[in-house]
C-alpha cells in the first residue's frame, strides 16, 4: 500500500483558503471538484492537507507518463538553465533535433510545432485551406472543412465555429463560415459531403473524448480515409487526447492502420510538464505554408523541444501503449462486471486502452457528479462530462496492483451509490 498521506502539510495554504482565492481573483470558467492539489508523482497526487489520491483524470490525458516523470523534469530543468526561448527569428540547437526525432517517431516528413492543442488544430485548418487553394484549385475563400457533431477540438473562435455543443458556442457568435457539420460515424453523410468539390478536408477525433469517449464503428476511420482519397480531400485526425499511447496504441488511428494526411498532437506530447503541441504532414502539404504566413512566439521553443523528446522517449522506453492496452482490458472487465451487478446504476461502459468512461443512471437525484465527489472522498479523482458520463483516464504508468486498488474504490462507491 502506497504511503497514503504526506507526513506534513507541505503547502503554506489550506484548501479552503486556496479555493477562496481562486473564487475572488480568478475567472469562473471552471467548476472544479473541491480538492486542492499540491504534489504529484506518477499516478499519485496529494492535496494541501496531505491526503493522497489516485489521479484518474491525468489532466484530461496530458499526464500519460505520470506526474513529474523524473526523466522529463530533468530534461526541463537542464534546458531551462541553458536557453528557454529564442523565437523563430533565429535558429537554435534544439528545434531541428526535436523535429527529426518526432517526425521519425510518428512517420511524417515534416512537423510544425505549436503550444496548445487548440493552436495545433487551428494550424491544421489553415494548412488544409492553403492546400485546398494551391493543390485542389478551390476558388479563393470557398474552402469547406467537414466537421462532425459532438466534436471537441479546443476553445478558439475558429474551432467553436464548428462545435455543436451549446456550452462551447452560446454567446460567442458570430462564427467562422466554411464548415459542413455532419453526424459522426456516418459514412453515407460523409460521402455526400465529400462530393462538394470545395471540400478541402475532413476533421475528426478517432474517439470523441469530450462527448464521453464515443468510439466509431470498427472500419469507420479506414473507410473515411479511403473516401477522402477518392475525393481528393485531406484527412485531419485530432489525436490531442487519444494519441501518445492513451488508447493502447501509439495513435488511436493505428487500430485501423489509418495514416492521417494531417496529424494533430498535444497534451501528453510534453507529459504534462509544459505546453507542447504539433501538426504533422508530408512536404506536399506542409510546404503550402510559406515563411511569414504562420507562427507563434513560443512554438517549438528549446524548452518545449527538450521536454517533448524526453516525453516520447518515456512512452517508447516504458512501453506505455502496451501497458495501456493490458490495463485497459482489466479495467473494462471490472467495470462490465460492476455494470452487470448494478444495472440500475451503470448503463454503459466504453473505451479503448486507458481511455474509458461509464454512464451513470441518476438515482434518487444523485448524479455522476455525486459519484465523483464520493470517489474523491475515497481517494480517487475523476470528473464527469456532459452530466451522466464519468471519464476514467489514469496515467499510463499504472500497474496491475494499483489498478486493482482503484477498481476496488470505484466498486465500493458504486455499491454505496
Ligand atoms: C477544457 C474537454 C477533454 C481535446 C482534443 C483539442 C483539444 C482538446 C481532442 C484542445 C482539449 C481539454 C480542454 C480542457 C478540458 C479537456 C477536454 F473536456 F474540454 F474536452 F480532454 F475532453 N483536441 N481538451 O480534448 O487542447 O487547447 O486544451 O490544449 O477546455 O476544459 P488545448
Amino acid at each position: 500500500m502506497f504511503a497514503t498521506t504526506l507526513s506534513q502539510n507541505t503547502s503554506q495554504i489550506t484548501s479552503k483558503e486556496a479555493i477562496a482565492l481562486e473564487d475572488r481573483y480568478g475567472a469562473h470558467n471552471y467548476h472544479p471538484l473541491q480538492v486542492v492539489l499540491t504534489r504529484g508523482e506518477g499516478i499519485h497526487v496529494w492535496d494541501v492537507e496531505g491526503k493522497h489520491y489516485f489521479d484518474f483524470l491525468a489532466a484530461y490525458s496530458a499526464v500519460n507518463q505520470g506526474h513529474c516523470h523524473p526523466k522529463i523534469v530533468a530534461a526541463l530543468v537542464e534546458q531551462a538553465q541553458k536557453i528557454t526561448l529564442t523565437s523563430r527569428a533565429f535558429y537554435n540547437d534544439k528545434l531541428g533535433e526535436c523535429e527529426k526525432m518526432i517526425t521519425e517517431f510518428f512517420g511524417y516528413e515534416k512537423v510544425l510545432m505549436m503550444n496548445s492543442g487548440a493552436e495545433a488544430n487551428e494550424t491544421a485548418l489553415k494548412l488544409a485551406r492553403k492546400w485546398g487553394y494551391q493543390k485542389k484549385n478551390i476558388p479563393k475563400n470557398e474552402a469547406v472543412i467537414i466537421a462532425v457533431q459532438g466534436n471537441f477540438h479546443g476553445r478558439t473562435m475558429g474551432i467553436i465555429s464548428a462545435s455543436t455543443d451549446v456550452s462551447s458556442t452560446n454567446e460567442f457568435g458570430p462564427f467562422l463560415p466554411g464548415y459542413d457539420i455532419i453526424p459522426y460515424n456516418d459514412l453515407v453523410a460523409l460521402e455526400n459531403s465529400l462530393k462538394n468539390p470545395n471540400v478541402c478536408s475532413l476533421w475528426i477525433e478517432p474517439i470523441q473524448g469530450e462527448a464521453g469517449v464515443y468510439l466509431p464503428t470498427n472500419g469507420y476511420l479506414k473507410t473515411a480515409a479511403e473516401l477522402c482519397k477518392k475525393y481528393n480531400v485531406l484527412f485531419i485526425i485530432d489525436e490531442v487526447q487519444t494519441g501518445i499511447a492513451r488508447t493502447g496504441k501509439l495513435l488511436a488511428a493505428d487500430y485501423e492502420d489509418v495514416r492521417a494526411d494531417i496529424l494533430i498532437l498535444g497534451k501528453a506530447l510534453s507529459g504534462g510538464v509544459y505546453p507542447v503541441s504539433a501538426v504533422f504532414a508530408d512536404d506536399h502539404i506542409m510546404l503550402c505554408i510559406k515563411p511569414g504566413e504562420h507562427g507563434s512566439t513560443f512554438g517549438g521553443n528549446p524548452l518545449a523541444c527538450a521536454v517533448a523528446v524526453a516525453a516520447l522517449e518515456v512512452v517508447r522506453d516504458e512501453n506505455l501503449a502496451e501497458n495501456a492496452m493490458n490495463m485497459g482490458i482489466i479495467f473494462r472487465e471490472r467495470m462490465q462486471n460492476l455494470m452487470a451487478k448494478y444495472p440500475n446504476k451503470i448503463s454503459a461502459v466504453r473505451g479503448k486502452g486507458l481511455m474509458n468512461a461509464i454512464d451513470i443512471i441518476e438515482t434518487n437525484g444523485k448524479t455522476a457528479w455525486d459519484v465523483c465527489v464520493n470517489l474523491k472522498e475515497n481517494g480517487l479523482l475523476a470528473k464527469p462530462t456532459h452530466g451522466d458520463k464519468i471519464r476514467f483516464t489514469p496515467p499510463l504508468v499504472i500497474n496491475a496492483e494499483q489498478l486493482d486498488e482503484c477498481c476496488a474504490i470505484i466498486e465500493k462507491v458504486i455499491a454505496e451509490f
